[in-house]
């Protein structure tokens, strides 16, 4: 019994020791799946767990470790894609090289028309 208490001691330090993690969710300019593959893509780098933005709501979710990332430092990964967030915006340089669709300050919309021709979902090569 006391063995199997220690068991349980120790497993739950395990647990807690492991928790660096942690999730956060915010708002990060954008209109279309574009935007969200490069906002996604712009969160592919170390530290970062996980990383899911939504077109709808613009909210992105992060789960990232402590260690490596803090909250201001997920902000600026989305600006520097040229995304603002709530708290960083992008750079006018930046923000000015995304496609014309995703000027999203300029309210620019890519998802309303059907005809948009910049489908790369599947990456497949241009002719
Ligand atoms: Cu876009």
């Amino acid at each position: 019994m006391k063995q199997l208490i220690t068991i349980a001691f120790v497993l739950v330090s395990i647990v807690s020791f492991g928790q660096k993690k942690a999730e956060t969710t915010f708002v990060v300019q954008g209109l279309c799946g574009m935007c969200e593959e490069r906002i996604e893509s712009a969160f592919d780098v170390p530290g970062v767990i996980n990383a899911d933005w939504n077109v709808e709501t613009k909210e992105l979710q992060v789960a990232y470790k402590t260690k490596k990332l803090d909250e201001n430092k997920l902000h600026a990964l989305a600006a520097a894609a040229g995304h603002d967030t709530d708290q960083v915006k992008a750079t006018d340089e930046v923000y000015a090289g995304l496609h014309g669709c995703c000027k999203y300050r300029e309210g620019a919309s890519c998802g309303d028309h059907d005809d948009h021709d910049h489908d790369d979902d599947d990456r497949a090569p241009q002719p």
